[in-house]
């Protein structure tokens, strides 16, 4: 499901995941770095006897100890407020899925296909098939087309829940009297999983989520 680099994050479906993921890797370029200095300078500092207390008005040192970690710290925020606009981004192409968060499982209504709402339990253990993974499945589907822009409308009939779907780069608060809204991409068809992500009571870590992503003809039909 996910590779060492990745640092168990799952494996991107959707373009603004792939990003999510580019981002994490430009971040942690930045961490292992300052880390790694941090270290040396620090070792060094501890193993040798020199002291610098006659060192005063090192105007010059103080110059470039301030610009450069300010550059560092801009060489970070850009791209993070890149991808924070992108995930804000909204270009619908008409399919809508609504989830609503319901202690404790969720609910699904697909308005395009004109279907009732239906509801989405976790599969108990003894329930499994092989090869099912375990507190992850559900026993209805919501089915999204891949290759299209889906919305993902969520809220809530009771606590507050979050309807999370990691591979897809999609994480909303769903608030009761509230609708919170998330453009997500699939690019391939599949299976995916997520969970509530909002501790919403006894058992929050028994509502998973898991969504088919399926052909559009297939959908339609
Ligand atoms: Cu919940």
């Amino acid at each position: 499901m996910s590779l060492w680099g990745q640092l168990n994050l799952m494996d991107p479906v959707s373009p603004i995941q792939a990003e999510m993921l580019m981002f994490h890797d430009h971040a942690m370029i930045l961490l292992i770095g300052i880390f790694t200095l941090v270290v040396l300078l620090g070792s060094k500092f501890y193993m040798n006897k020199y002291s610098s207390r006659m060192m005063h008005e090192a105007q010059l040192l103080e110059i470039f100890w301030t610009i450069i970690p300010a550059l560092l710290l801009i060489w970070l925020a850009l791209p993070s407020l890149r991808l924070l606009y992108l995930l804000d981004e909204h270009n619908n192409d008409g399919v809508v899925l609504k989830a609503t968060g319901h202690q404790w499982y969720w609910s699904y209504e697909v308005p395009i296909l004109n279907m009732n709402s239906f509801d989405s339990y976790m599969v108990q253990t003894d329930s499994l098939n092989l090869g099912d993974y375990r507190l992850l499945e559900v026993d209805n589907r919501p089915m999204i087309p891949y290759g299209v822009t889906t919305s993902v409308i969520t809220t809530s009939a009771d606590v507050i829940h979050a309807w999370a779907l990691p591979s897809m780069g999609v994480k909303m608060d769903s608030v009761p009297g509230r609708l919170n809204s998330m453009d997500m991409y699939a690019q391939l068809p599949g299976v995916f999983y997520g969970q509530c992500s909002e501790i919403c009571g006894a058992n929050h870590s028994f509502m998973p989520i898991v969504i088919e992503a399926i052909s559009l003809n297939d959908f339609i039909n």
